[in-house]
């Protein structure tokens, strides 16, 4: 059991008097579940340390960066004598190099990488370059996808998009919205009909390589390759963003796993071992034409800041066979004993899996896409979150959210999740509707 939690109040009091909502991002701000935020002040392994001291299994993992646990002895290491060597030069350095070949080794319809500072301007760029290569301005997405917090891509999005219920954001202008064309997630006919219905103006579709932005929902088989067969059959791109499933479901992400290609891909998380870090990438041909080598502007003053790639270079060169194994098992681990303790206690539920990305859905129907995710009954995830919090296990706070599971969780972390599971089953079974 967790206990007082009178530090991240205060430190949350004080936060929201300079931040908005005393967040850098709006899902941290435990909206959708209530209750105060923890500040957490040390990750090692498995685990999260409060500021009040209450230590947590960890299973956001700072959102999916932590594949090898937090404070991994070799990437803080690498992390430090980077930075001894000065934090920024505005110049080309090795690592940048290193960092592009070892995505391009990785993923092998990558034959080009830019490196960004997060996955939302790595989207952005990407659907900039689409468009200045195709020349036209539609995009498809769909709903329940969340690309980051691009203009263009904040149409029906997932995340904290969905867990704050925003249909769209004030700001995103109506031409802009215009230009976005919103799908259902895995249904091809409806692409089909879209791309019929726009004949020669839609430069690309994205979509998560596999959902985990309305909670982990994978694609149907065939379908990333139907997005595949229809933009190409029409003259766009198709835009492969693994910013969550990169280098974390697989060594060559849900490529890796599934070997449908896009044209463009956008990375972050994993590869940046935590720090500020992202990149897009793909056909040779296409991402020529961004600036210097092509008239698309595209440019980041910190864009492959040393210290960044170090820690995102070390992370990629550990994360072994082994860990993909241990990450895959740990993910059914866990969802065995969440689907068992829910089972136990009679709450109808699907444990949705896209590879080791994995989400807990208050419904016994299956969840394919953002209109299931949102027609469970999301009002139990709230007892069920805050019972697993107070027993010292820190899951995503949003029902829309993916779990993360990292390769430093061992026998003692699972005990923890095992003990703590029965009451907040019973809790999530004893939910009212409201
Ligand atoms: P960032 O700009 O947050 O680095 O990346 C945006 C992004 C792009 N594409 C995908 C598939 C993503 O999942 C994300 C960001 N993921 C969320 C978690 N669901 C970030 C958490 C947050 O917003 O704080």
């Amino acid at each position: 059991m967790t206990g007082a939690v009178e530090q991240s109040r205060s430190w949350f009091e004080r936060a929201t008097a300079v931040t908005p909502g005393g967040v850098n991002s709006p899902v941290r701000a435990f909206a959708a579940v209530g209750g105060t935020p923890r500040f957490m002040v040390r990750g090692e392994g498995a685990y999260l340390w409060d500021a009040d001291g209450n230590r947590y299994v960890d299973l956001v993992s700072s959102w999916g960066p932590m594949i090898l646990g937090h404070a991994h002895p070799e990437v803080v290491e690498a992390t430090r004598a980077a930075a001894s060597s000065g934090l920024s030069f505005g110049t080309p350095t090795m690592g940048e190099v290193e960092l592009a070949e070892e995505i391009i080794r990785r993923v092998e319809p990558v034959e080009r990488v830019r490196l960004v500072n997060s996955g939302t301007e790595a989207t952005m760029s990407a659907i900039r370059l689409a468009r200045g290569f195709t020349g036209r301005s539609k995009i498809i997405k769909f709903a329940g996808c969340y690309h980051g917090h691009v203009d263009a891509l904040l149409a029906q999005a997932g995340s904290g998009v969905a867990t704050l219920g925003l249909p769209t954001s004030p700001g995103v202008t109506g031409a802009q919205a215009a230009d976005t064309l919103v799908l259902p997630y895995n249904d091809l006919d409806a692409v089909r009909k879209a791309f019929a219905e726009n004949p020669d103006s839609i430069a690309a579709v994205i979509t998560e390589a596999a959902a985990g932005n309305m909670g982990a929902v994978a694609p149907h088989e065939g379908f990333n390759a139907g997005l595949r067969d229809l933009a190409h059959e029409h003259g766009a791109l198709l835009i492969m963003d693994e910013v969550m499933t990169g280098f974390r479901v697989s060594a060559a992400g849900w490529y890796g796993r599934e070997g449908v290609a896009g044209d463009l891909y956008t990375f972050g998380k994993v590869m940046s071992g935590g720090l500020p870090a992202a990149a897009f990438g793909g056909r040779a041909d296409i991402m020529e034409r961004l600036a210097p080598t092509g008239p698309v502007y595209q440019a980041g003053t910190l864009s492959g800041n040393p210290v960044a790639v170090a820690a995102g270079l070390t992370t990629l060169r550990l994360a072994d066979e082994a860990t993909y194994r241990a990450l895959d098992a740990n993910a059914e681990r866990l969802g065995g004993l969440l689907g068992r303790a829910l089972g136990e206690a009679g709450v109808a539920h699907t444990v949705s899996y896209a590879g080791n990305l994995l989400t807990v859905f208050f419904t016994d129907r299956p969840v394919h896409d953002y209109a299931a995710a949102t027609a469970s009954e999301t009002w139990r995830f709230k007892p069920f979150f805050h019972a697993l919090l107070d027993a010292g296990v820190y899951a995503p706070p949003s029902a829309f959210e993916a779990w993360f599971v990292n390769a430093a969780m061992d026998d003692a972390a699972f005990e923890i999740i095992e003990a703590a599971l029965p009451k907040a089953a019973r809790a999530a079974a004893s939910a009212e509707r409201p």
